[in-house]
């Protein structure tokens, strides 16, 4: 049977209520998470919206987001732009600056710019897992999920080698139902042949769902590629009529220096949930300044 049209998903915070006390009700009731006290209203409402307020779904979700976190301490223990400047500075990562035609960020990935002797695979992941923090705090994320395009240009036997069957395990499980965002397509585009071994490492744990959401475009991929995306939104690299996508990598690059502080916040939360932490934001260093001046 269908769920709800995202029209009819309920939207405005009287209409949530309901849900996110459900949901906190049950999160709290979940041995692994008893410690917890808290939880925002803001940070459930983001794996709600990512289930379609199915509330035993979402519990689910926030579940395995909490178990994600706790066995991938290597990754998730560091959010540091700062740390992996270097790799963004060649370009490797943008989130375009605009929303694909049904709301979805739209993200893309430069393979080849990943130098596999300078920048592990958990490096790597790293600039994954930021991104996908800063903008699940988006709203219209929260409801349009995000497709993302990895150009698999350069791919070479020192990349393979970094990708063990564990790695792959954490590539898929955080595909399929580790994090809260909606992913709503996976774009391979200039993916060699040798990158088969890999992908046949990835695919066995993904869910259908998102197996039926990859798509492989080759290396002649402007014309099938342009069938998902339309061309204003799309860096000319990727035959659109965009901002260019050295202009995109460096305005992402410096919208995650930016969010510094608040992804060392998350990193260190033992939920991850920044909206509890009191002095997260500048906000209140301003009030305090305020205060200040009027003494
Ligand atoms: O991190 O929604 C072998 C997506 C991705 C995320 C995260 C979230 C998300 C779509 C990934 C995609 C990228 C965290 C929440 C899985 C990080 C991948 C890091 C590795 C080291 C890159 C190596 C190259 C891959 C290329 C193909 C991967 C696709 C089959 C996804």
């Amino acid at each position: 049977m269908n769920g709800p049209q995202l029209s009819e998903l309920p939207d405005d915070s009287e209409q949530l209520g309901p849900y996110v006390s459900s949901l906190r009700r049950r999160a709290l009731q979940a041995s692994e998470l008893s410690a917890v006290r808290t939880f925002s209203d803001g940070f459930l409402i983001r794996f709600l919206r990512a289930r379609d307020f199915d509330v035993e779904l979402s519990l689910k979700l926030l579940l395995n987001y909490q178990r994600w976190r706790r066995e991938s301490p290597e990754i998730s223990t560091c959010l540091s732009s700062r740390s992996v400047l270097g790799l963004l500075n060649t370009s490797y990562h943008a989130v375009l600056p605009q929303r694909d035609h049904t709301g979805s960020r739209v993200l893309i990935y430069r393979i080849g710019q990943w130098n596999p002797k300078d920048w592990s695979a958990f490096q790597v992941f790293r600039v994954s897992l930021m991104t996908s923090e800063i903008i699940s705090t988006e709203t219209e994320t929260q409801r349009r999920g995000l497709k993302a395009i990895f150009d698999l240009q350069g791919w070479s036997l020192g990349h393979a080698l970094q990708i063990n069957p564990s790695l792959a395990r954490k590539i898929s499980s955080i595909l399929s139902d580790s994090f809260p965002l909606k992913v709503r397509g996976i774009h391979l585009v200039n993916e060699p042949m040798f990158f088969r071994p890999v992908f046949a490492m990835i695919r066995p744990f993904l869910s259908d769902k998102i197996k039926q959401r990859i798509h492989m475009h080759g290396a002649d991929f402007h014309d099938t590629l342009s069938d998902f995306f339309s061309l204003p939104i799309l860096p000319p690299e990727y035959g659109g009529e965009g901002p260019c996508i050295q202009e995109a990598c460096q305005n992402w690059t410096d919208q995650l220096l930016q969010s510094e502080k608040l992804l060392q916040q998350i990193a260190s939360h033992p939920t991850g949930d920044i909206a509890i932490i009191p002095e997260d934001s500048l906000i209140s260093e301003e009030v305090k300044t305020e205060q200040h001046s009027e003494e």
